[in-house]
């Protein structure tokens, strides 16, 4: 169960997040903002208590807070992001975890390592880390030793398309994985329940688990349907202005 979720507002500048499909055009940001509310909103009901932490400005994907940390139920650590744009995001979150985690449980991924958090996807005491244009083998290294003085095991997922590797598979307890593309038949995720997202909605493989309710983005009925099948309440909530730089639910908070 999570009791906690860490925020940040989206900043003006959002308009010039890194994305992959400028095709999409730039997000609105009154709209943008707008969805964040519904977001916190839809925490909120889901029973854990939200802290909301400012815009800032200097950092057009700032809102994507999961990249900067990884959050356990024994320790943090605080990422190194891959993209240059992203590195100094993470100064903010330091004090932040500071109010959760004492700091000898605060650790730091460190250069030439790299790491974003929407590269890892915990499954119990298993961390289950992509290996991404974002996350390096040498952050990895590092993440994997900082996890096993907690007793926890990292297993690594080398990506050949998705940005990271919760664009593509996200584990909603009880042994469910919603998986999309590369990893329909990845060997480490062969002893799970999975359900395959169809190609046309594999934005909505990224989809939350929060304390047994499933939040799925709005606008993907296949995987609402499919997310409801498998005996979850669900809420949604529309991430269009996200989508349009690379994010998705998860992307939007750190979740322990
Ligand atoms: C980026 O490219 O870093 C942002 N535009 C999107 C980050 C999405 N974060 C995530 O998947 N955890």
């Amino acid at each position: 169960m999570f009791q906690h979720v860490i925020v940040k507002t989206p900043c003006s500048n959002v308009l010039l997040g890194i994305t992959s499909a400028p095709e999409l055009g730039k997000p609105d940001y009154q709209l943008a903002l707008s969805q964040h509310a519904a977001y916190i909103e839809a925490l909120k009901q889901c029973g854990v208590d939200v802290t909301v932490l400012p815009p800032d400005e200097a950092f057009p994907d700032s809102c994507f807070v999961e990249d900067v940390a990884v959050v356990t139920r024994k320790c943090a650590i605080v990422t190194n992001p891959g993209a240059p744009s992203r590195n100094g995001e993470t100064a903010a979150i330091v004090p932040v975890l500071e109010k959760f985690y004492p700091a000898e449980h605060i650790h730091r991924i460190t250069a030439p390592g790299t790491l974003e958090g929407g590269d890892v996807m915990m499954v119990g005491d298993t961390f289950y880390v992509g290996a991404s244009a974002r996350t390096n083998a040498e952050g990895i290294r590092q993440f994997a030793e900082i996890l096993q003085g907690y007793g926890f095991r990292c297993v690594t997922v080398p990506l050949e398309k998705v940005l990271h590797l919760k664009t593509g598979v996200n584990y909603l307890e009880n042994g469910n994985l919603l998986v999309s593309g590369e990893f329909c038949d990845k060997e480490c995720f062969a002893g799970y329940k999975k359900t395959e997202i169809p190609e046309s909605e594999a934005y909505a493989a990224n989809c939350i688990w929060v304390n047994g309710t499933v939040i799925v983005p709005k606008g993907y009925p296949a995987v609402l349907a499919a997310v409801q099948g498998l005996g979850y309440p669900t809420l949604t909530v529309d991430t269009s202005e996200f989508r349009k730089i690379d994010g998705g639910l998860s992307c939007l908070s750190l979740r322990f």
